[in-house]
């Protein structure tokens, strides 16, 4: 039974499909509605306990968290690809950019997009907006850095890539990714030319 994956368009199965679509790994994409009502009923927080998406099964497994699912995909069905060995200098550095797409970069994305867009307007906070785009700054600051002399995050293209991929949608998405990171946005456009990426978000 393929993997299947719960998905929202432009959010973070974006990572999921597009993952499968590097490695030829057959899945299902399964649209899901992304209405408060449907999250926060029983049938969603059965896959999902937070509300959030996605959500992916493979088999009998059900899992949640978008960087999960990649390192289970690669470890599963990877075959060696998209990631170096584990254990190297390389992989600690793949491990760095994967938890920081994640843990350190969007969250202040996430921040600005609640405090922006999501909320009821009674209870966004514009104080929020502010400190998030100064901690997304400093988050885009350092992965323009890091691509000096290089066009991935590693030598060539991994997984890490797709992570980071993302969160750069969304960091276009609540417009701080601009012309004071010119490498960042180079890398962007390279990733966003990317079969599997254009799959991903059509
Ligand atoms: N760390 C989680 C974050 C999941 C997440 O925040 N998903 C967003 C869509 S991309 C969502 O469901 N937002 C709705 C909400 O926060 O209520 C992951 O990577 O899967």
């Amino acid at each position: 039974m393929a993997i299947r994956i719960f998905h929202v368009k432009g959010t973070r199965s974006v990572r999921v499909i597009w993952l499968c679509e590097e490695l030829g790994v057959p899945c299902e994409v399964v649209p899901i509605d992304f209405s408060a009502d449907y999250r926060n009923g029983d049938e969603w927080r059965a896959m999902s306990p937070t509300g959030k998406v996605p959500a992916m099964t493979d088999g009998d497994m059900t899992m949640f968290e978008s960087g999960a699912m990649v390192q289970y995909i690669l470890e599963k069905y990877g075959q060696g690809r998209l990631q170096p060995e584990p254990g190297t200098a390389d992989s600690a550095l793949y491990l760095q950019w994967c938890w920081f797409a994640e843990a350190t970069l969007a969250r202040p994305l996430g921040d600005i997009m609640h405090h922006r867009y999501l909320k009821a307007e009674a209870e966004r906070l514009p104080e929020m907006v502010v400190d998030g785009e100064k901690r997304a700054r400093v988050c885009l600051e350092a992965v323009n850095s890091a691509l000096q002399g290089q066009d991935y995050l590693l030598a060539e293209f991994t997984a890490a890539d797709i992570m980071m991929g993302y969160s750069l949608l969304l960091a276009a998405r609540v417009e701080v990714l601009d012309d004071r990171y010119p490498r960042v946005q180079v890398y962007f456009e390279k990733l966003k030319a990317r079969s599997g990426y254009q799959t991903a978000t059509a």
